[in-house]
């Protein structure tokens, strides 16, 4: 690890400036080679330096350079940013430079990998820089600063200390059964201890679902059978003439999507083909794929024609989303009630010709996702799947830990589904881990960070 890698940290294009970052034991003395201006390695640490990036004799670049020595950098080692001007030619002819002068090519991710290693920064907060790098709206950036900023981390450390001082006891009482002043590890004190880890625990998930909601937004599908007005409502709620909407049953073949902002979350809406039998091999394909989305989107929205009475296709349709979270929509109302659907929840009725009921169908969703709750500054939230597993495999642990206790199964027996889920929640911060997983993780990294 000792060698000194640099990369170029802003964007590759069109620019200003462009920064080069350099970090490693040598960082300075590498950088130093290449410019003119003064003695960089007799520069204090985070000061920033005027002079000129040189080729031999010639000049290459007018250029500050920004020294920070180890150990208050990103890396804990020596760093140097050059800050050159922008553009592909200049940014790319002071990288090969470095390299002919010693320095090699990070790979992606490499600094916030070194910065983990020598144990800068947690996992979660490594994979929380990614997730600010990716951050496409303010509320995305804010999730993802509680993560760089180790809030997360915190949570998670605080619960594995908790059962770390829960296993210390047992030890201490099985250990040193004489001993005075440990605390005597009863079935009812535990009890009170591991439902507060349980509790901590299942807010980390349920808060999870609703980082998901500001990462990736909602996929909302419009499904139904033909003609009953998806595409109308699509149309409608973007207030854009997206799809194509005419009187032919069997219009849309494809599936077309669009995006709308609720609350500020982006919700992804799914117009789908209608579902019916049919021979047409083009409209059995967009069949099969309405079918495949009523699985895979995170919320459906059943349209059904209040002109019409209930079909044997809508009745299927019904079954097939009960499962599913659902919101039902009584589309065409501005023409008669020939609807006879009997008393359900989650239905909303409206039509797409005056608008009546779209409304209602936005404050539907909003109130199904708590859309208008969502405050993302006080919340803490797991950003990916690999998190969501951890604390999940803790979590099943922890509930089997409360099981055995409410059998009253001896105290030492509950030890090691305590220590499994202390090894998960730490695998989970990167207190133990696995050099491939780590190699993974880093890769999906830009290059530069
Ligand atoms: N009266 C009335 N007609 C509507 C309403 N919404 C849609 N329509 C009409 O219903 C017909 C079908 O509308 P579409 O939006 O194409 O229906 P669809 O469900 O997307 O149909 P497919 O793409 O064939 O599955 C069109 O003639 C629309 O003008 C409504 O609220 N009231
Ligand atoms: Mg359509």
């Amino acid at each position: 690890m000792e060698d000194t890698i640099v990369a170029i940290s802003t964007s590759l294009g069109r620019g200003a400036i462009s920064i080069i970052r350099v970090s490693g034991n040598d960082a300075v003395y590498r950088v130093n080679n290449i410019f003119k201006g003064k003695d960089l390695t007799k520069a204090k640490s985070h000061t920033i330096h005027y002079g000129y990036i040189v080729d031999g004799e010639e000049e290459i670049d007018e250029v500050l350079v920004s020294v920070m020595i180890a150990p208050k950098t990103f890396t804990t080692e020596d760093i140097v940013e050059i800050n050159c001007h922008g553009g592909i030619a200049t940014t790319n002819r002071i990288l090969e430079l470095l390299v002919t002068n010693g320095a090699r090519i990070a790979e992606p991710g490499e600094f916030t990998k070194r910065a983990f290693l020598n144990g800068r920064i947690s996992l979660l907060e490594a994979e929380s820089v990614s997730d600010l790098i990716e951050s496409k709206s303010e509320k995305q950036r804010v999730m993802a600063l509680n993560g760089v900023n180790g809030r997360l981390t915190n949570m998670v450390r605080k619960i594995r200390d908790n059962i770390l001082n829960i296993v210390a006891n047992i030890e201490v009482n099985i250990d040193y059964p004489e001993y005075d002043d440990a605390i005597e590890v009863t079935h009812d004190y535990l009890k009170k201890q591991v439902y507060t880890i349980e509790s901590d625990l299942k807010l980390l998930l349920s808060n999870a679902r609703v980082g998901k909601i500001i990462r990736s937004g909602i996929d909302i599908a419009l499904v139904g059978r033909p003609n009953v007005g998806k595409s109308s409502i699509l149309n409608a709620l973007l207030n854009e003439e997206k799809a194509i909407v005419t009187d032919i049953s069997g219009t849309t073949r494809d599936v077309i999507e669009a995006s709308m902002s609720l609350n500020g979350i982006e919700i992804i809406l799914i117009d789908t083909a209608g579902i019916r039998e049919t021979e047409d091999v083009v409209e059995k394909i967009g069949v099969d794929k309405s079918k495949q989305i009523i699985e895979s989107a995170d919320l459906v929205i059943l349209v059904l024609n209040n002109n019409e009475e209930l079909t044997k296709d809508d009745q299927e349709l019904l079954e097939s989303i009960k499962e599913k979270s659902h919101i039902i929509f009584v589309n065409k109302t501005d023409l008669d009630e020939r609807l006879n659907l009997k008393t359900m929840q989650n239905v909303v009725r409206g039509n797409t010709k005056d608008l009546n009921g779209l409304e209602n169908l936005k404050q539907k969703i909003i109130e199904m996702y708590n859309l208008d709750k969502i405050n993302e500054k006080d919340l803490t939230y797991l950003s990916n799947v690999r998190q969501i597993t951890l604390v999940k495999e803790a979590l099943e642990n922890i509930e089997q830990v409360l099981q055995d206790l409410e059998k009253n199964i001896p105290i030492d027996m509950l030890e090691i589904h305590l220590r499994n889920a202390f090894e998960q929640l730490g695998i989970l911060i990167g207190e133990t881990y696995e050099d491939e997983l780590i190699d993974k993780l880093f890769k999906n990294f830009c290059l530069g960070k």
